[in-house]
């Protein structure tokens, strides 16, 4: 039917008056809506919670109202802080032509602070060369080094901790990003492992080294502890990681950035993983972790079936609080730069968000040896990370700082 345009207007405006009829007008100007159905009338929080978030009790709730009331936006003011950086004194300083980063946990031994990293040399030229001998990322040909300090300002490179396999090994091509786990007298590494050729379709696993000193020599297990879940499926021969038949799990492709944690009388083996044919989700890289459980820290590992754990986050950072774990949750994914908790070590739950004033670190290395459970962020006080300065990654000391101290 065709319609003249004043009668459109006509229509339009009876409709609006309408609407405005239907809408009750109260003493302090607050338009009563009968929108979907959020009532409040249980008040299932405490008075308390409603004043500190400025919503009135006992009415209409809107759907963000209620998210903050259920989530306890009101609290948790002890699970937030900022961060500021230092450089290091000594030989972790940036120093042009070399990569240092994803640094381990720093252990206390004997009155000695130890750290460990990714370390390699020279420049790297992504996978537009096609020549499978050239470095393709600042962590391809690296090695695993270590460096003492007394003091955690003033580091002194010691050397190799764990080097890259003979030719054919499951790790000849590179061993990077370290964690270490000091329990029952021995010191376990774990960390990333690629075998040659290093193209975009590889596919990363989790290797382990152990020994009786943090200084080593560190002995290598015969086969990887951890690998991707093999259900996914590429598409065609092109060596792009994006074209796939079949998605699968979201640790199809890499099992990247492990930590090791004795929890519950277990080992719990966190891990991010990296998805065949990656997508975007709401806040950037499709990343998320998993964890995988074992008896003995030297496996096997088993993945847990609640698996992936989180659905954002970056390099694993994780540490034990009063019988939980919490985690720290950067760069990737709708849930980056937040803090979390779980009391079981699996199922977290949002504490707190972070980034407001400052970024948080990259691949950070908590202490060990601070008093964990003194308060929820002590595990944070300080630590070392990494960052990227005239092309070349080298580490860092982040400290963390509460921006509302007197
Ligand atoms: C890091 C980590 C892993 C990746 C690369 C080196 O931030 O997630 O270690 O493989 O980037």
């Amino acid at each position: 039917m065709k319609m003249h345009r004043p009668s459109i207007f006509l229509l339009l405006s009876l409709c609006l008056f309408s609407i405005y009829a239907c809408q009750e007008k109260s003493g302090a100007g607050i338009v009563n809506q009968n929108l979907a159905e959020v009532d409040d009338t249980s008040r299932a929080y405490p008075d308390s919670a409603y004043e500190y978030l400025a919503i009135p009790a006992g009415g209409k709730l809107s759907t963000a109202s209620r998210r903050a009331l259920e989530r306890e936006y009101n609290q948790n003011a002890d699970w937030y802080t900022e961060f500021r950086y230092h450089d290091l004194k000594g030989s972790l300083q940036h120093e042009p032509g070399v990569t240092r980063r994803d640094p381990s946990a720093v252990i206390f031994h004997e009155g000695t602070y130890y750290v460990y990293y990714t370390k390699s040399e020279g420049e790297s030229f992504g996978f537009r060369t096609g020549d499978p001998e050239k470095k393709v990322f600042p962590w391809d040909k690296s090695e695993i080094w270590y460096a003492t300090s007394p003091d955690g300002w003033e580091w002194t490179e010691q050397g190799l901790a764990v080097g890259r396999g003979d030719a054919g090994a499951y790790d000849d091509r590179s061993v990077f990003t370290p964690e270490v786990l000091a329990h029952d007298g021995k010191f376990y590494l774990v960390y990333q492992t690629v075998k040659a050729p290093y193209v975009n379709r590889i596919k990363n696993q989790v290797g382990m080294a152990i020994s009786d000193s943090p200084e080593g020599p560190f002995k290598k297990l015969d086969e990887p502890i951890l690998s991707p879940t093999d259900d996914g499926e590429w598409l065609g021969e092109e060596d792009t990681r994006f074209k796939v038949k079949k998605q699968g799990s979201f640790d199809s492709q890499k099992v990247h950035d492990p930590c090791l944690m004795y929890f519950n009388n277990q080992f719990y083996l966190y891990y991010k993983g990296e998805r065949m044919g990656e997508k975007l989700t709401m806040g950037g890289r499709e990343i998320k972790w998993g964890v995988a459980v074992a008896d003995q820290p030297e496996g096997s590992y088993i993945k847990s079936e609640y698996n992936p754990i989180t659905n954002s986050g970056h390099e694993i950072c994780v540490w034990p609080y009063q019988g939980g774990i919490a985690a720290l949750l950067t760069s990737d994914g709708p849930e980056k730069n937040t803090i979390q908790y779980a009391e079981d070590g699996v199922n977290f739950e949002i504490k707190s968000m972070i980034g407001g004033r400052s970024k948080p670190p990259h691949a950070a290395g908590l202490v060990r040896s601070l008093n964990h459970d003194e308060e929820p962020l002590a595990a944070l006080s300080w630590g070392l990370c990494f960052d990227r300065k005239e092309g070349w990654d080298y580490l860092q000391r982040f400290e963390t700082y509460d921006p509302y101290a007197p």
